[in-house]
């Protein structure tokens, strides 16, 4: 318990607006599968004093004096991330995955070329099409889908529109996939056509480095990733690739994109990339897997439909529809007993984007706060009576206390809160 910091005397309403959103952390239980939660190490690096050092350019190649020192923590990360994932060429500069997209985009095509993406309604990603992002705006998308049946990746599929379409990029990856993705499928689907990959394991990347999904590496051209999903590292990007495309991704990351590198938030993957060298993490990383397998299990059990059936991963797609429910209202309920899922479009979604049919669910955050097998049975059985309660607020508001009650017994950030 904190009582006082230099925050809060020098600045007391942002002081509760972060303790506002710790108490929501600590009360309530984090299903979005994109999200974890940090060591206190890693809040110590990117809260250190390398957020004041300008740092353009490489390690050793700079156009600021004075980067001795952060030089050596970049080549620590460099050198920790090729460790992990076995990658010749690393670039941790990029500020986010949508950057580490867009690095590679700027990298090698030109406007209006082809680029082929897994549809958003079927589990994609903004930055792998959609016509409202960048990569929809300034490049000719040929979108590939999921089977009807199976709500699996059709390979067939992407094989005969990339014959067809001859795109210059083919991009794997999902934000709403829970099956494991043949990256190598897609490699040689790219070399038949003369494409070039890339692998965007974002959601996936910790379960990759530990060999519990599989790698993209080293055989796809391009590789890249968020580091605070699975990986749980700080709110941040990076790109693999083969050594031959190193050059050039570097240049459009900077000066293509960006200016100065957070050395920060660099200072924080490094430890993130540390923790992930650790045995405990190879633990972690099939507790993932083994809760979200079991939440989508007991979900069954309960009534609901999980689109594929299960998961091998650490996200699942609920297809909320046998509760007779929107997704929309579905996460709207959730949110209200303190479950944070998100709604989502499930393959062929018969509801518009904003209203939906499913809810996506993950187990990445609520495993590192010691969550196992049996709390995710309790929490399915939360999320059955919360749906089941949508007009009894009284039941709402227990189910409530119950989510507050679980919590407590799994403290995560509790000594950052202040004294009552
Ligand atoms: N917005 C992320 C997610 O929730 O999956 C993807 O970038």
């Amino acid at each position: 318990m904190v009582d006082r910091t230099p925050l809060r005397e020098a600045d007391p309403e942002v002081f509760s607006i972060i303790q506002q959103e710790t108490e929501r952390q600590e009360y309530g239980l984090e299903m979005i599968p994109s999200e974890n939660f940090v060591s206190e190490a890693i809040l110590e690096a990117c809260g250190s004093v390398l957020t004041n050092k300008y740092a353009e350019g490489l390690p050793g190649k700079r156009y600021y004096g004075g980067c001795e020192v952060v030089d050596k923590v970049e080549e620590l990360a460099i050198d920790r991330a090729k460790k992990i994932f076995g990658a010749e060429y690393v670039n941790v500069q990029v500020h986010s995955g949508a950057t580490a997209n867009q690095a590679v985009f700027e990298s090698f095509l030109t406007p209006g070329d082809t680029i082929m993406g897994l549809k958003l309604d079927h589990g994609g990603h903004l930055t792998h099409g959609l016509k409202v992002n960048f990569s929809g705006k300034h490049f000719n998308v040929v979108a590939y889908g999921v089977d009807k049946e199976s709500h699996r990746i059709d390979y067939d599929e992407v094989l005969s529109l990339a014959k067809q379409h001859k795109p210059k990029l083919i991009i794997s990856g999902a934000s709403a996939y829970s099956r494991k993705i043949d990256f190598k499928k897609f490699q040689d689907i790219a070399d038949e056509v003369g494409a070039r990959h890339m692998a965007d394991i974002a959601h996936y990347a910790g379960l990759v480095a530990t060999g519990d999904y599989p790698s993209p590496l080293p055989f796809t051209d391009y590789v890249t990733t968020t580091t605070h999903k699975t990986l749980r590292g700080p709110r941040s990007g990076m790109i693999m690739a083969k050594p031959e495309y190193a050059k050039d991704v570097n240049r459009s990351v900077f000066p293509g994109l960006q200016g100065g590198p957070h050395m920060h938030t660099i200072a924080g993957k490094a430890v993130a990339f540390g923790e992930v060298l650790r045995p405990r993490f190879k633990e972690y990383s099939k507790k993932v897997i083994a809760n979200a397998q079991a939440f989508s299990e007991a979900l069954i059990k309960e009534g609901l439909s999980v689109i594929t059936g299960g998961t091998d991963s650490h996200v699942l797609l609920v297809d909320v529809r046998p509760a007779d429910i929107t997704g929309k209202l579905a996460s709207e309920l959730l949110d209200q007993i303190g479950i944070t899922a998100n709604m989502n479009t499930i393959p062929y979604d018969p509801e518009p984007p904003r209203v939906c049919s499913g809810v996506r669910f993950g187990t990445p955050a609520l495993t590192t706060r010691g969550m196992g097998v049996a709390e995710m049975g309790t929490i399915a059985s939360f999320v059955r009576q919360t749906l089941e309660a949508r007009d009894d607020e009284n039941k709402l508001e227990s189910l409530k206390s119950d989510v507050k009650e679980l919590s407590k017994k799994f403290p995560l950030y509790s000594h950052r809160l202040v004294k009552e």
